[in-house]
């Protein structure tokens, strides 16, 4: 079969750039960790009030100097609605929806998840200028969708 030679250039160009992406995927996921921030554990929508991994909502200090921030999404809040942390440490966020699916966005950061029910999202992240950001839903959720919002407080931190 004849194929032209700028047609084999093309599709040369093309396969390479699909295997360049499929082995910086699989580099990040097998050799960094790096995985999708939902959709990994999944939890009883009608029972995450009542779920123990639910049960302290809060920041918690981990022994190794990182901080976990437990959160549930509901119509139309974020419970709890302010967060402290000190800036520079790392903080995984841990949140559920007991309703519908909500969105978190920490404005003017890369921290932004989905909150969808039945699933617990996760990320981690930390914060190095210490100030006040917005923490708003970025799901269209209700009625009440344009007052959900919250606040973090990054502190000057120890280090
Ligand atoms: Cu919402």
């Amino acid at each position: 079969m004849h194929v032209d030679f700028y047609e084999r250039v093309w599709m040369w160009g093309a396969g390479a750039t699909i295997a360049l992406f499929l082995g910086a995927t699989a580099f990040a996921a097998y050799s960094q960790g790096r995985l999708p921030p939902s959709h990994i554990e999944t939890i009883d929508p009608q029972a995450v009030w009542t779920d123990q991994r639910f049960a302290d909502r809060g920041v918690v200090a981990n022994s190794d100097g990182s901080y976990t921030v437990t959160m549930i999404a509901l119509m139309f809040a974020f419970q709890p609605n302010e967060i402290r942390i000190p800036a520079g440490s790392p903080v995984t966020f841990r949140m559920s929806s007991s309703d519908v699916v909500h969105g978190f966005q920490i404005v003017g950061t890369n921290g932004n998840t989905m909150v969808i029910p039945g699933y617990v999202s996760q990320f981690t992240m930390s914060f190095d200028d210490p100030g006040e950001y917005l923490i708003v839903c970025n799901e269209y959720c209700g009625l009440g969708h344009h007052s959900m919002y919250g606040k973090l407080i990054v502190e000057r931190g120890a280090q």
